[in-house]
Order: C-alpha cells, then structure tokens, then sequence
C-alpha cells in the first residue's frame, strides 16, 4: 500500500462504499493470487548467433540461435519487426487488415554475417547478433535497437489457476456462471521483454499518449498503464488515462515514429544524449522499452513529421470527423441540479450573447448513477429539453460510464446478464467492482458480441434527445481501498475470441468501448458523424472519436499540463482533444479561469468543465473583465470556424494535428524543439498562451519566416525570439506571411482573410467547405498569395474566380 491508497482508504473508510472498496480490494487481491503465475526462478534468452535467411516478400526472415525477426516494409514505407514469430496481426491498433507489403524491399546479406532490407524510405540492417538499425536512405541512423531479452520460467511453469494459493471450491452459481467460459490464464502471456535502443545525441521523444509533464519526453520512465490518477493530477503525475506505446523521436538527422504493438503493462524509459560539442564524444539518447508479457513487436515509420503521422493514422485509422457543431464550444458542469439550472445556464449564454454548442450532462443526471437512464424527478422531460435547447442551437451530450448497476431489475444489467457480457474471474464468476452506482460489473468490450450489445443501448440515450456522448470511467476504474483502481488482473476477457485476462485487455478496454460506441451510433443514426470522447483509449482511438484531458487540477501548472497532454496526443494520432477548462477542481482565479478559456478557445475540444464540488465555470462567474475577455475569445472561436473545419478535414484526410508543435515543419531546428509553451494552429498561426500569473507579455520563439501578430498587425522576422503584448484581453496569435484563413465573415459565409507574404515571396492556404454532420467527403480548394502590381492577390487553383470575398489584413511595420 503506497501512500496515496493510504489517503485513499482514510478518507473513505467508514463510508459504506469505502467498506465496499476494501472488501472489492480484498476480493481482488484474493483473485489474482490465486489466478495468476507466481515468479519462480527465470532465465535469461537473448537471440544468440544468426544463422541464416528467408528472404519473403517485403523483407524476410533472419534466424538466430535461439529467436528469429521478421522484418516486413509495408507499401507506403512502414517497416514491421517481429520477434520469435510475432506477426502485425491479431492487433487491435490496426485500422483494418495489415498493410500490402512493399514488394520490392528484399533481404540480403550485409556484411559481416549480417542482413539489410532496403526500401524507398528506410534501409534497415540486421547484425549478426540482433541489433536492428533503421536508417534513412541516406544511411543516416535513425535508430538502433540492441537484441532484445526475454525471461522465462526455467521449469517452463507458467501457473495458471493450477497454482492458485487458496483452495477454491465453487458454488453453484458460480459454476453455472463458469459455464462457456474459455481456458485457464493463458500460455500464450509469454515472457517478460525488454529491449533497449539508441537514438542521436540530439533527438528528442514526444508521445506515449497523454502526459501530464510532456510534451517532450524528459529523462525518466513512463509506464503504460491507463490510470485514473484519483480526484485530480499536476504535471508530476503519470500515467494518465490514455497511456500508448507510441514514441515520435525527433532529430537533426530525421525524425521517426516507433510503435511497439503490445497492450500489456510495461515501461519505456527514455534518456536523452549528449553532445560532445565537437569532441566527437556524443552519448547517444536511450530507450528502453520494458514489457511483463506480449509479444514483441514493432513498426517504425521515418519521415517528416507530417509524412510520419500520415503513415501513422493510415495504418492506424483516419481520425474520426467531429461533427461541425462539436467544433464549437461546449459547457459541461458535474452537477447540474436539475433541468431548470440546465435552462437557466444556457439562458445565460444566450442572454449575454455569447455563442455556445452544448451543453454536458454528468453522471448525476442518471438515475442513482445507473448508466442509461435519467432521474425523472430533476429531468422529467428529458426529449423535451433536448429538443427545446436544440432550438437554440444548443445540443445536449451525456456521459456514458462501462460499469453497470449489478442489480436484478436494472435493464442493463439483466440485457447484459443475457447475452453474457460481463467480465468474468478465473473461476468464472462476474467481477463486481465498486464505481458510482454501487456494486457494478463491466462489459467485456473485447467481444464483439458484447460490442454490438452496448452499442444498441445508444438508442435509449438517442430517443432521449443527446447527440453525442462521453465516455468516462473506461480505464476501467474500479474504486479499491488499496492498490490499482481497476479490475483484476486476473478477469478474464474474450481478446475477440482468443481469450485472455485483463493484464492484456485493460489497455485496449477504452478503445474497444469506443470502437462498441462509434458503431452502435454510426447504425442507429447513420445519416450523422457519431460524436464521441473517451477518457482512455490506446492505439487507434482516434478512428472512433476524440479525447480529454481528464480531472487537471485548477492551477498554473494545471494549464500548461493541459496543453501538454494536447500536443501529445496529436503526436499520437489522436487529434482532437482539450482540457476542462478553469481546471476540474476548487475555483480558479479570474486571471487564471480567463487565460484557460483563451487557450481552450484555440484548441480543437473547447469545453468548460468542472467537478460537482468545485466553483463554477460560467464565464459572467468571474466579473465583468473577464466576461468581455472570454466573450472576445468566444466569438472569436466562432468567425474561426472555417478554419477548425478544415483542420478537421486535414487531420482526418492526413493525420496531421491541428494542434502542432511550432517544429512541425522545422525539426531541425534545436531551439524550437525545446519550445512547449507555443503551438502551430493549423498552418497559418502561432498561438502563444500565457501560461503564469501576472504575465503582459509573452516572450515566443518563431520558426523561420515572417510572422504579423494578429492583434496588432505587426510584423517579426523568424527564427529567433521575440516578445510580445499579451494583456489580459487577450494571448498573442501570429499569422504566418501570405497565409490564407478561411473566417466567417461580417454577412455570416465564409470569407478569406489574407496575410500578405513578404516581398517577393507567395503563400497560400486551404479550405475544406463545411460538410454539414453527414458523411459527405467536400473537395478541398486551394489558394495562392502573391504579390502582383504592388498590390496583393489571391488566386485559387483551378479556377478563373477565387469564390469567396477576400480580406487583406493591414500590417505594420514592413
Ligand atoms: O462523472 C464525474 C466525473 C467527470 O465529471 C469527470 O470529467 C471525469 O473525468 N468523473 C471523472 C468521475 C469522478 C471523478 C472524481
């Protein structure tokens, strides 16, 4: 017991759920003991000596001593390794079937007894020991990764419910309930890995998911394990809810993306290098990537960032399209009394005229916390509500929690009950967990059966009138008095047919309940794009929604954590997210709630958000500068909205973020990789928030090229820092020279508005037209600054007429 379980238990002991905690907690550790292999004595294997070669299409594979690697180029570049027989699939990272290879990469001896792959982008060489170096074409290496280590059982014990330490005898029911069940815990967990690698002394590592502390990755360990950190987190607290094992290395050499494709609890550790400023003596950077089980496997894909992250979603999935209204701001409170406060807020929007999209309900709208349904005393019309805020152009959007009241007469749980969707224990009963409704099971969404079943239950949240959901809870939290706040390790789970437990599945079990949601939707309702957000998700998330930040404590470090978890994410794949903003605990400060709401305002997820007994979120809560303020960068979201759906578009056609590190198309240079506090809005801005109290300017590192502040219309030359305005009205956003912004304009369509490049030089931009929430796929039209005559002129490509009203934006300062 550590001592945050100690607070944990002290503060709920007493309280009937913390009694039911400590028993779940009890009963858990009693499960797992008796379910899952003890460490006994294990020995270490490493490949050993290579002794010879199968070239196969795409690669081939290298035999050694005592392992072998797969090595496999997939059309459009991505490289595969497998060790001991590892193959890409089963995988639930995987948009669909695995990738053609690339039939002309072929194996073929190396020197020194070792083998090469080359392909279009990448060379990778094997040695002779197992050492894999990916290298550009250029022979530039990108990455080496040392043989890996397995350890295994020596006898070859791997215990399962055989070696249990208590003596079960089963009962009844929980015999009948064992009936159908799969297998003892499986062999197939394998070994424990660990496998260390080299990278330049100058690289740098973003991603594995959502880190508090991010974006760059400094020297320590992340585990990869989703986790409700409890109550709140700052940036020294990790994992986080959406943890993945997905690692951007950026260096002046190149940069690459690399994805070991296993869902078990694990580690990677990263180290970054030292150069030895021209002695010659540069330590290269580090990683280790340290697994309790799973196979090991991996792909790296090389490139610039943007071509990375385009290799990345295609193997992954295209990141799905929010639906045009979630692109607006969203207000969210855990705790709406009832449905007059409900009215009463949104009137409040409406009264001061401040535009606003939806509105959240939290668990507290269910009825005794029981997922689908509605305490009809507070909510007594639900439909009706829903269908009068629709009127104002303000949907509603519920949560949805996994965890099922486990009581006979709740319909979920006897619906559930019948189709077997609940996950079991090695001995085959129900697992009860303790979450908000009370003793509760889960739904094992790695069966797609138990998907197709959850995702029917939409139906009811659709008849009530939401138009998108919120999955929260989906780590899968379970309360303990003690100890990791989730399931057992030892649950059981049909990993789609092959069985499993839950040191496996718990991972992928957001991601599936994302996968269950999106479906279920997208079959109910299919004229519509499902909007959808989970708390956890892994690899691949991204094909069925967003995400958010989760319960950021309310403080300074809290807002750059924020951001934090908002490039990250990106870098991963998933690109719309963002926090609750002024925090999700105690109440923030006017200063502090006003420079949230400005970045929030500039991110893709734009949502207010609190806990149910923290201070309210309401922007007219903090006095009237901080209602003019928010209400500037309100309406200013608004006339942007042509811009956040065509980044929408961008990222789901391309992979690219809308929310990018000012890097993205500079990697090379140093002093921007190191650069957190500002970001790259799409193409065309540079957002710099203000991240401390009492700032009125903001010092900003700008990529290369020349910059206008937007509120000023002066401009900076880039690279290099420069300082800037930043009073409280508002954080400072650059437009890039001879950038094109699709806006709303002053009549209500849409208008261009132009930055002009600088002399001699031309720009351009685009605009994916806004597709409505259906599923319509809009041509993309593309335009071109340049100067023409002294003056500047916009032209669109193939086309005579540019189409839309154009804006020139004065600058100053040339
Ligand atoms: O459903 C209540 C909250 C929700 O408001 C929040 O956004 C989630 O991250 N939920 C967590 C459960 C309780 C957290 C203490």
């Amino acid at each position: 017991m550590d001592a945050r379980d100690l607070v944990r238990s002290v503060k709920s002991v007493g309280s009937a759920r913390g009694l039911r905690s400590l028993r779940s907690a009890v009963r858990r550790r009693r499960l797992d003991a008796a379910a899952l292999p003890r460490r006994g004595p294990e020995r270490a294997r490493v490949p050993g000596a290579a002794q010879g070669a199968e070239p196969q299409p795409g690669g081939g594979v290298v035999r050694f001593a005592r392992s072998s690697l797969r090595v496999r180029v997939a059309a459009g570049g991505a490289v595969f390794c497998g060790w001991d027989g590892a193959e890409p699939e089963p995988s639930y990272a995987l948009a669909g079937a695995c990738p053609a290879v690339d039939e002309r990469a072929v194996l073929e001896p190396d020197t020194d007894g070792g083998w090469r792959v080359l392909s279009e982008r990448v060379l990778v060489v094997v040695d002779r020991h197992g050492a894999v170096e990916v290298r550009t074409p250029g022979g530039v290496v990108l990455r080496r990764d040392l043989p890996p280590r397995w350890w295994e059982p020596v006898d070859g014990r791997c215990a399962g419910p055989g070696a249990a330490e208590a003596a079960y005898v089963p009962t009844k029911e929980a015999e009948k309930e064992a009936e159908g069940v799969k297998g003892p815990a499986d062999a197939r967990a394998g070994a424990r890995w660990v496998q260390r690698s080299e990278v330049a002394a100058d690289a740098r590592f973003f991603g594995l998911g959502g880190r508090a502390a991010g974006p760059r990755l400094r020297d320590g360990s992340y585990r990869l394990w989703n986790t409700d950190p409890g109550g709140s987190f700052e940036p020294g607290d990790d994992p986080l809810y959406l943890t993945m094992p997905v690692q951007l290395v950026v260096a002046d050499g190149g940069s690459h993306l690399v994805f070991h494709d296993n869902s078990w609890d694990g580690r990677v550790s990263v180290r970054e290098g030292v150069e030895g400023e021209g002695s010659g003596h540069d330590r290269p950077g580090g990683c280790e990537v340290r697994m309790d089980g799973g196979p090991l496997r991996y792909w790296v894909m090389a490139g610039t960032p943007a071509r990375v992250l385009h290799a990345w979603t295609a193997l992954t999935g295209a990141p799905a399209l929010p639906p045009t209204w979630a692109l607006g701001y969203h207000h969210a409170r855990w705790g709406f009394g009832d449905a007059a406060e409900v009215r009463r807020v949104v009137a409040g929007y409406r009264e001061r005229g401040l535009p606003l999209s939806a509105l959240h309900l939290d668990i507290d709208h269910y009825r005794g916390h029981r997922v689908f349904t509605v305490d009809g005393e507070r909510f007594p019309d639900l439909p009706g509500l829903a269908a009068e805020l629709r009127g104002q152009g303000v949907r509603l959007v519920s949560i949805v929690d996994p965890a099922v009241k486990a009581e006979p007469g709740n319909a979920v749980y006897d619906s559930g009950v019948a189709v077997d969707a609940f996950v079991r224990d090695g001995r085959g009963r129900r697992v009860r967990g303790e979450v908000w409704a009370g003793d509760s099971v889960f739904p094992d969404f790695t069966e797609p059966r138990v998907r197709k079943w959850w995702g029917a239950l939409y139906g009811e949240r659709l008849a009530r009138g939401f138009a998108g959901v919120w999955h929260d809870m989906n780590e899968p939290v379970s309360f303990v008095a003690f100890g990791d706040p989730t399931l057992p390790r030892s649950a059981r789970h049909a990993l789609e047919g092959r069985g499993g437990d839950h040191r496996e599945a718990h991972n992928v079990y957001g991601l599936a309940m994302a996968r269950a949601g999106y479906e279920g939707l997208c079959e109910l309702r299919p004229a519509e794009r499902p909007f959808l957000f989970s708390r956890s998700g892994w690899a691949g998330v991204q094909r069925y929604g967003g995400s958010w930040s989760g319960d950021v404590a309310t403080g300074w470090p809290g807002l750059r954590a924020s951001l934090a978890l908002v490039l990250g994410l990106g870098l991963c794949g998933v690109p719309y997210s963002g926090p609750d903003v002024g925090g999700f605990t105690g109440a923030p400060s006017p200063e502090l709630f006003l420079r949230w709401f400005q970045l929030g305002s500039l991110l893709p997820f734009f949502r207010t958000h609190a806990a149910i007994d923290a201070g309210r979120r309401e922007p007219w809560e903090f006095g009237a500068q901080v209602l003019e303020h928010a209400g500037a960068a309100l309406r200013e979201r608004a006339r942007l909205l042509p811009y956040f759906v065509t980044l929408a578009q961008l990222a789901h056609r391309t992979g690219a973020p809308y929310v990018r590190p000012v890097w993205w198309r500079s990697p090379q240079d140093r002093a921007l990789r190191d650069c957190e506090d500002a970001y790259l809005l799409g193409d065309s801005l540079l957002v710099a928030p203000v991240l401390e109290a009492g700032a009125e300017w903001r010092a900003v590192r700008l990529p290369r090229g020349r910059w206008y502040d937007t509120a000023t219309g002066r401009a900076y030359e880039g690279p290099g820092q420069v300082l800037l305005p930043a009073p409280l009205e508002r954080i400072p956003v650059l437009a890039r020279a001879g950038s094109v912004v699709p806006v709303v304009g002053a009549g209500g369509g849409v208008e261009l508005e132009v930055w002009e490049p600088a002399q001699g030089r031309t720009g351009g931009g685009l605009l994916i037209p806004d597709p409505g929430d259906g599923w319509e796929r809009p041509a993309a039209v593309r335009f071109t600054t340049r100067w023409r005559e002294g003056r500047v002129g916009v032209e669109r490509e193939g086309a005579a007429e540019v189409g839309y009203p154009v804006r020139v934006r004065p600058v100053a300062g040339r």
